[in-house]
């Protein structure tokens, strides 16, 4: 695979300093190198940068930081266009609010190629607020309504292509606000909650949404948030929750995205270095990345469900 590096310092979407740090620490963890020794190229891109912030405005008083975010947002959907074409770009966050521009391009790339588009949301936290619900401002609780194209995100441009319900996964939740609890009933979404896999396990679930996918020649998009990981193995994100996907199971998961060859872009978001123990969660985030991209012990498949 040809991985293109995209960094993306953006902490404008939340309210904890550090996520701006977030690119260079993913590169000093080795990301290139753990690519490159799996037998990919890679070609990075460095940091991008937003063009000057125009004067948004929102009735939602809550809201901080509209007219970055939007900047950032059109800059990504740019970039992600610019690279799907030439390989499988890797966005290097940076809060979870860089994904209204990631998924955006994606999303317009997998239109033009009449391809359907597949999200999986690795995240604490369903991300399913809208501008007009969010309680905290804070953006980066917002990208997945925005691609399933839910009303209230003016001034931002209009999704280019929704994504239906039912070809996004949230796994791993177990933080969701009354509003988003309400918009997300309305909706096909597939919701693996920590409830879910603790009955089931993360095997079936996870198989089951990628068969999907297969059996759609779909492009799928994994949209992975430090959060996911619990709080004990996985420390420098501002907003830890307690039950997070231990070692184990975050490295099947990615094992199994492995296995499927079904990924086509991928999202590293909220990690935040200044509250990180020694690089320990920049080193996961990068091995996670590595058993993404093919790092195994033994060449063995996970059996199916
Ligand atoms: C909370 C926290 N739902 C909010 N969201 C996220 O502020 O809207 N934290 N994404 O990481
Ligand atoms: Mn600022
Ligand atoms: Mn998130
Ligand atoms: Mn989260």
């Amino acid at each position: 695979t040809h991985c293109i590096l995209i960094g993306a310092p953006i902490d404008e979407g939340q309210r904890v300093p550090g996520c701006i740090m977030g690119p260079p620490a993913f590169r000093v963890a080795g990301l290139g190198r753990v690519l490159t020794s799996l037998g990919h190229t890679v070609e990075d891109r460095g940091d991008l940068t937003p063009a000057a912030p125009a004067d948004l405005q929102h009735d939602n008083s809550a809201i901080h930081h509209l007219p970055e975010v939007a900047a950032w947002t059109q800059a990504l959907s740019d970039a992600a266009q610019d690279a799907l074409p030439k390989g499988m770009p890797i966005f290097l966050g940076g809060d979870h609010s860089l994904a209204l521009g990631t998924l955006s391009g994606v999303a317009a790339h997998a239109a033009a190629q009449d391809r359907p588009l597949f999200v999986i949301w690795l995240d604490a936290h369903s991300d399913f607020h809208t501008p007009q619900t969010t309680v905290s401002g804070n953006l980066h609780g917002t990208p997945l309504a925005y691609a399933a194209g839910r009303e209230g995100f003016d001034p931002l441009p209009a999704f280019p292509a929704p994504v239906p319900g039912e070809n996004i996964c949230l796994f791993g939740i177990r933080s969701v606000d009354p509003a988003e609890h309400a918009l997300l009933q309305g909706t096909e979404i597939i919701v693996n909650d920590m409830r879910v896999l603790d009955e089931r396990g993360i095997v079936a679930p996870l198989q089951e949404f990628l068969a999907r996918v297969r059996e759609a020649n779909g492009m799928l998009h994994v949209s992975l948030d430090v959060d996911f990981l619990d709080p004990a193995i996985a420390p420098a994100v501002g907003t830890t929750v307690p039950g997070g996907a231990t070692f184990r199971e975050a490295h099947l998961v990615c094992e199994i995205l492995h296995e499927s060859g079904l990924v086509t872009s991928l999202d590293l978001v909220e990690l935040n270095p200044f509250l990180d123990d020694r690089g320990r969660t920049a080193k996961l985030m990068v091995d996670l990345v590595g058993s993404m991209m093919g790092q195994k012990v033994f060449d063995r498949r996970t059996r199916s469900f």
